[in-house]
């Protein structure tokens, strides 16, 4: 399969992240794609192509356009206040405080839009965020073209943006972006099967409301894992959208064993929606190896996961997503594509 490339993610490097054991250097990081790239070409999976620049427009199909604002200037502004690089938030609208009034200022909009504080802005992290959803909507044109499928190695991450926040080291829903782009194309209904470790609160909220994108999400149980509020396997769609959200929250320690039947299960539901394609937000931190995550999935199981992929028979691509166990990314990334074949 046909792998699109960003050629512009070393441009995004959180310069650290604080965590319960401190300020660390961030898991998020540019090996995580060259080392998934270098597994790839290892393996020959398939031609390398480079992202393709695409519309603002396209992004604007799925994000609103203050928060890709900030994105596009707040590293900026945040430099002219003399701060170091890595610009984010240290105070949230909670309960009862007002959620009518984006304020104008750089503290008050990063505020408003950023959901967490472990996603800095730098000043050269747009070319990167952009880039990345230049790379999934690259992948859609491929796949409109008549491709069986493709691999978007994007990063940085995008399953946890919503239309209008960002945050888990996401910028833009770069999935989202391509499941419009494939519809906007023609498509009549989109699957997205997100089997990153944390669940994936953003393309939820995007297509909440929405038939023409079954959403299946497959995660670590938000009671105690990140994203922490949302994920919950009561949570299904609302008006037209009902029934096209489906959530498998499962326990810290969950081994392939119990993981694949959630995913025999979700690959199910996929195939009785029938849809044109389907997008895999494709995360690896499940593997049992992660640093900061708590499912117990080994090498072969990655492979198995892509086979069971290919049952459907649908016109797939796989959006990289998380995994932070870098010396192993590459093996665990592409065991997905190497079971699901061509
Ligand atoms: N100290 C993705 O996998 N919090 N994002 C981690 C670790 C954020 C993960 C806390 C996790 C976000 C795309
Ligand atoms: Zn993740």
């Amino acid at each position: 399969m046909q792998i699109v490339v960003n050629t512009k993610h070393m441009l995004h490097q959180s310069p650290g992240e604080l965590t319960a054991d401190g300020y660390v250097p961030a898991f998020e990081k540019p090996e995580r794609a060259d080392l998934v790239l270098a597994r790839a070409n290892e393996v020959g999976l398939g031609p390398v192509v480079t992202e393709t620049a695409h519309d603002l427009a396209d992004i604007l199909r799925i994000h609103d356009c203050g928060m890709v604002n900030l994105l596009q200037t707040g590293a900026a502004e945040w430099a002219e206040l003399g701060h170091p690089p890595g610009a984010i938030p240290f105070t949230w609208a909670t309960r009862g405080m007002r959620q009518n009034r984006v304020p104008t200022s750089l503290d008050g909009r990063l505020s408003w839009y950023c959901f967490d504080a472990g996603t800095p802005l730098t000043p050269t992290s747009w070319e990167a965020i952009k880039a990345s959803a230049d790379c999934a909507l690259t992948a859609a044109d491929i796949l409109a073209g008549g491709a069986a499928s493709a691999f978007a190695l994007c990063r940085p991450p995008g399953h946890h943006a919503g239309a209008d926040y960002y945050g888990g080291y996401c910028f833009l829903n770069n999935i989202a972006i391509a499941a419009q782009k494939l519809l906007d194309k023609g498509a009549k209904r989109i699957a997205i099967l997100d089997v990153d470790y944390h669940h994936g609160n953003g393309t939820q909220q995007i297509f909440f409301d929405r038939a023409d994108v079954l959403v299946v999400n497959l995660h670590a149980d938000p009671n105690v894992e990140y994203p922490f509020h949302l994920g919950y396997a009561d949570e299904h769609g609302t008006g037209a959208g009902e029934g096209f959200n489906i959530n498998y929250p499962m326990p810290f320690g969950t081994p392939w064993d119990s993981y694949s039947l959630a995913l025999a299960d979700g690959i199910k539901r996929i195939a009785a929606y029938a849809p044109d394609a389907v997008l895999v937000s494709l995360g690896v931190d499940t593997y049992k190896g992660d640093p900061i995550s708590q499912f117990k999935l080994d090498h072969p199981d990655y492979l198995t996961m892509g086979e069971m992929i290919k049952t459907l028979g649908l016109p797939t691509i796989f959006v990289m997503e998380g995994g932070y166990a870098v010396a192993e990314i590459g093996i665990n990334a592409v065991n997905v594509l190497t079971g699901f074949g061509g």
